[in-house]
């Protein structure tokens, strides 16, 4: 069955092109730095924010208008996986997600559950044999349905635990059936609402404990994906664990697991968190802890998770710069964990929406690749720190002096000479960089 009838193969026309089914920057096959784009970048197809997500609202119904809406049940998870891979062989795209609901629809039992996904994914298998899309990261929903109304790792009802685990698991074995390169834990409901009825100390040992033994059974079964930790400072609980990567980073390291997890970076997330995308992206990078990204963008007037499709150029340039100094994204990808806005239902706006993220990240690699082989940012910042390069700067980064040292130093200071900042100066390169790389002056 098609169910994109009206859209042909999506290929790169360059930047004059007027097809809003075409590429204008996005080149697959073009090397940047040595490598294509397509190796760079990554991209992968969020199965939830399009084949699952109906663009209801808090104050509507669903208004997504899919080819698959008159199908039901498990006939409507089969037609999804069968638009599924016409919409990745027509976008050429490498990779996808998903979570276990997002696939096949939750039995009446969590036996019956897994009878479902099993056909889902003997059928998404099948699928793939004959498609170079693969599978970036799988994950479970553990927060959507009531059962974990007080969370489910971090739950206060044992049973609950359980049943979180028996869905990971479930979930580890899917990925391993699926070659997943990644497997992603966000802490949906792992957070809290008030101190005044939570053991918060029980709640973070439990979720450490969970993560365990994921990670033991990822080991047992031979599921080698690297694990993701997806921050998320609130929503749907006040307080999310997982605030941001460092609060993430702290938990980890202090339960043993920092060697087990990555970060999954969701730019949306990050600003949520009141931090900017490359803030996120910069001190996971710095620690090591970069596995892979969640490609969006929020709304700078709204303060919630809005998933919007990435268009913003200056940020897809930061982002990019900071997956070029990371020496790429390894087993991640840019994961497209965006949705069309409530008013673009059509099924073609699903591909106008994954062409303009695709090609903003296109554009924010050029440019970085520019900006990191003319060392711009590495000048400005070596020219800032120059004074560490030697003197007293250098016996302090080489741990060479004490309090006793620093005090006859200053002592004998009289003026301390600071240059400028130039922060306009060098906005204004990039701006300069992000114009004159498609002007080719
Ligand atoms: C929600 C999260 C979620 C994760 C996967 O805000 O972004 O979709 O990426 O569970
Ligand atoms: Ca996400
Ligand atoms: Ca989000």
């Amino acid at each position: 069955m098609t169910f994109f009838k009206n859209i042909n193969q999506v290929h790169y026309e360059g930047p004059t092109s007027t097809n809003p089914l075409a590429f204008k920057f996005y080149n697959p096959e073009e090397k940047i730095g040595g490598k294509t784009m397509e190796e760079i970048l990554r991209f992968g197809v969020a199965y939830w924010h399009t084949f699952t997500e109906d663009l209801s609202d808090p104050f509507g119904v669903g208004t997504a208008m899919r080819p698959w809406d008159k199908f039901e049940g498990m006939d409507l998870a089969k037609a999804r996986v069968e638009a599924a891979f016409e919409f990745f062989e027509k976008l050429n795209v490498p990779y996808f997600a998903f979570h276990d609901v997002d696939i096949a629809p939750e039995g009446d039992s969590l036996k019956e559950s897994n009878e479902n996904l099993d056909t889902i994914v003997a059928m998404i298998k099948d699928y793939m044999k004959d498609s170079k899309t693969k599978l970036l990261w799988n994950t479970v929903n553990n927060f959507s349905h009531p059962r974990f109304v007080h969370g489910a790792g971090s739950s206060n009802h044992a049973d609950v635990f359980a049943y979180a685990a028996a869905k990971v698991k479930k979930g580890l074995e899917v990925g391993k059936e699926l070659g997943a390169e990644n497997y992603v834990f966000w802490g949906g409901r792992e957070g809290y609402e008030t101190l005044l009825n939570t053991n918060m100390q029980l709640e973070l040992d439990n979720l450490a404990r969970l993560y365990h033994m994921a990670n033991d059974y990822a080991k047992e079964i031979g599921f080698a994906a690297q694990f993701l930790i997806e921050p998320k400072p609130k929503e749907p609980t006040t307080h999310q664990y997982d605030f941001d990567v460092a609060s993430g980073y702290a938990f980890l390291q202090h339960y043993g697991l920092q060697d087990v997890f990555k970060f999954n970076i969701e730019a949306n997330h990050a600003t949520l968190a009141g931090h900017t995308f490359e803030h996120e992206l910069h001190y996971a990078r710095i620690h090591d802890m970069l596995g892979s990204v969640d490609a969006n963008q929020g709304h700078p007037l709204l303060g919630w998770d809005t998933d919007e499709f990435p268009t913003d150029l200056h940020t897809t340039v930061l982002a990019m710069y900071e997956i070029l100094k990371n020496g790429g994204l390894g087993s991640g990808g840019l994961n497209f964990d965006a949705k069309v806005r409530r008013g673009s239902f059509t099924p073609e706006d699903l591909f106008h929406a994954h062409i303009a993220g695709m090609d903003s990240f296109a554009v924010g690699l050029k440019v970085a690749q520019r900006l990191m082989d003319d060392q711009v940012l590495d000048n400005v910042i070596d020219e800032r720190y120059q004074t560490y390069q030697d003197g007293i700067g250098r016996d302090i980064v080489e741990d060479k002096t004490d309090l006793r040292k620093l005090e006859e130093y200053a002592l004998g200071l009289t003026d301390i000479q600071h240059q400028s900042g130039k922060l306009e100066s060098i906005k204004a390169t990039i701006n300069q960089y992000l114009l004159t790389t498609f002007t080719g002056e």
